[in-house]
C-alpha cells in the first residue's frame, strides 16, 4: 500500500476550500490509489468552522483519507507537506490601493513561504490560488530560498478551462476535442487567452472560427471578465470551478499531461517568449509523471498576440516592483 501524501490547504474554511477538500479526499487530486493526509490552515477565528468541515469529511468515510488536522500555525500546516494549496488570501476591499492589497497579502504569503522553506517535504509543490495569485506566489517563492523556484506555481487553469468552454460553445465541438489552448500572463483582466495554436478536432481553432470580431470583442473579454460575471450572477465568486481548476492543475503537475496537449500554468519565467525572467506568468506547459514541467517552446507569436502577452507581463513586472519596494521579496 502507498504511504499517505501530506497535502496542506490554506483558507480551508472558505468557499473554495469547501469545494476542494472533498475532492482531494476522494482521490481526484493525486489518483484513485493514493491515500492523502490533510493539514488545514485557517486564521484562529475560523478554526471552529474548519472543525465542522472536518466532521463532514469524517462523515464521507473516504477510503483514501488517512487523517485530517486543523491548525492556525503555518509551521504545523506545512510540516512534511508534499503539496501546498494556498487558497486563503486577503481580498481587495473598497478603496484599497494596489500597494495596500500587496502589503496585506505579503503579511500572509511571506510567513507561509518561510514556513514552507523550514518544514515542507523535499518534493513540495505549491499552487497559489489566493489573489493576486501570481504575485502572491512570487512572494512565497522568494521567502523560501531553499526550495527550487519552479515548485511555486499560480493558478491560471480556471482561465484555461473557461477558454475551452467558450471555444466549445462557439464551435459546437465537444470539450474533449479541444486542445492546446493557452492563457498567457497574469491571472487578472490583462490575461491573454490564445486560440491561435489551439486545435478543435485537430484543426487550427483560429482558422476554424475565422471570426476576428468574435475573438476580440467576445471571446477574449468573456474569458478575462468571467470572474466578475459569476459574482454578478451568483452573488459570490467562483468556488466550485476554482476548486476544480486547482485539482486539475496539481493532478496534471504530478501525473502528467496527455500526449499532444498542454495546459496553462503560471510558472517562474525563464525568459521564454520574451516574458521577463523571474515573474510568475502563465505559459503553455507540458508535464511528465513525477512532477517535472516544461514550458512549450517554439510557438509562433504574431503581433496581435505579442502586444497582449507583453501587456500582461508588464503588469506582473509592475507588481514585482511594488512588492520589492515593500520589502516583501
Ligand atoms: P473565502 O473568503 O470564502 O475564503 C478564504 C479563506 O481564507 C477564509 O476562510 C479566511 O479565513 C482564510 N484566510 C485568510 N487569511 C488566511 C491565512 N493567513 N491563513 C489561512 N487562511 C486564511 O474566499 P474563496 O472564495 O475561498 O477564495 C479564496 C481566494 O481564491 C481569493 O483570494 C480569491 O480571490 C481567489 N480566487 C482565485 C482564482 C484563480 O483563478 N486564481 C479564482 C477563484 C477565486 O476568485
Amino acid at each position: 500500500d502507498k504511504q499517505p501524501v501530506r497535502v496542506a490547504v490554506t483558507g480551508a474554511a472558505g468557499q473554495i476550500g469547501y469545494a476542494l477538500l472533498f475532492r482531494i479526499a476522494s482521490g481526484a487530486l493525486l489518483g484513485p490509489d493514493q491515500p492523502v493526509s490533510l493539514r488545514l490552515l485557517e486564521i484562529t477565528p475560523a478554526l471552529k468552522a474548519v472543525e465542522g468541515v472536518i466532521m463532514e469529511l469524517d462523515d464521507c468515510a473516504f477510503p483514501l483519507l488517512h487523517s485530517v488536522e486543523a491548525t492556525d500555525d503555518a509551521n504545523v500546516a506545512f510540516d512534511g507537506a508534499s503539496v501546498g494549496l494556498l487558497v486563503g488570501a486577503r481580498p481587495r476591499s473598497r478603496g484599497m490601493e494596489r500597494a495596500d492589497l500587496l502589503e496585506a497579502n505579503g503579511g500572509i504569503f511571506k510567513p507561509q513561504g518561510q514556513a514552507i522553506n523550514a518544514h515542507a517535504a523535499d518534493d513540495i509543490k505549491v499552487l497559489v490560488v489566493g489573489n493576486p495569485a501570481n504575485t502572491n506566489a512570487l512572494i512565497a517563492a522568494s521567502n523560501a530560498p531553499d526550495v527550487p523556484k519552479d515548485r511555486f506555481h499560480a493558478m491560471t487553469r480556471l482561465d484555461h478551462n473557461r477558454a475551452i468552454a467558450q471555444l466549445s460553445k462557439k464551435t459546437g465541438a465537444a470539450v474533449k476535442d479541444i486542445t492546446n489552448v493557452t492563457i498567457w500572463g497574469n491571472h487578472s483582466a490583462t490575461q491573454y487567452p490564445d486560440i491561435f495554436h489551439a486545435k478543435v478536432n485537430g484543426q487550427n481553432a483560429a482558422e476554424l472560427v475565422n471570426d476576428q470580431a468574435w475573438l476580440e470583442n467576445d471571446f477574449i473579454p468573456t474569458v478575462q471578465k468571467r470572474g466578475a460575471a459569476i459574482i454578478d450572477a451568483r452573488g459570490a465568486s467562483s468556488a466550485a470551478s476554482a476548486a476544480n481548476a486547482a485539482i486539475d492543475h496539481v493532478h496534471d503537475w504530478v501525473l502528467g499531461t496527455p500526449a499532444g496537449d498542454w495546459v496553462s500554468m503560471s510558472v517562474p519565467s525563464d525568459g521564454s517568449y520574451g516574458v521577463p525572467e523571474g515573474i510568475i506568468s502563465s505559459f503553455p506547459c507540458t508535464t511528465k509523471p513525477g512532477g517535472e514541467y516544461e514550458i512549450v517552446q517554439g510557438l509562433e507569436i504574431d503581433a496581435f498576440s505579442r502586444a497582449r502577452i507583453d501587456a500582461s507581463a508588464n503588469e506582473l513586472v509592475e507588481e514585482r516592483a511594488a512588492i520589492r519596494q515593500l520589502g516583501l521579496i
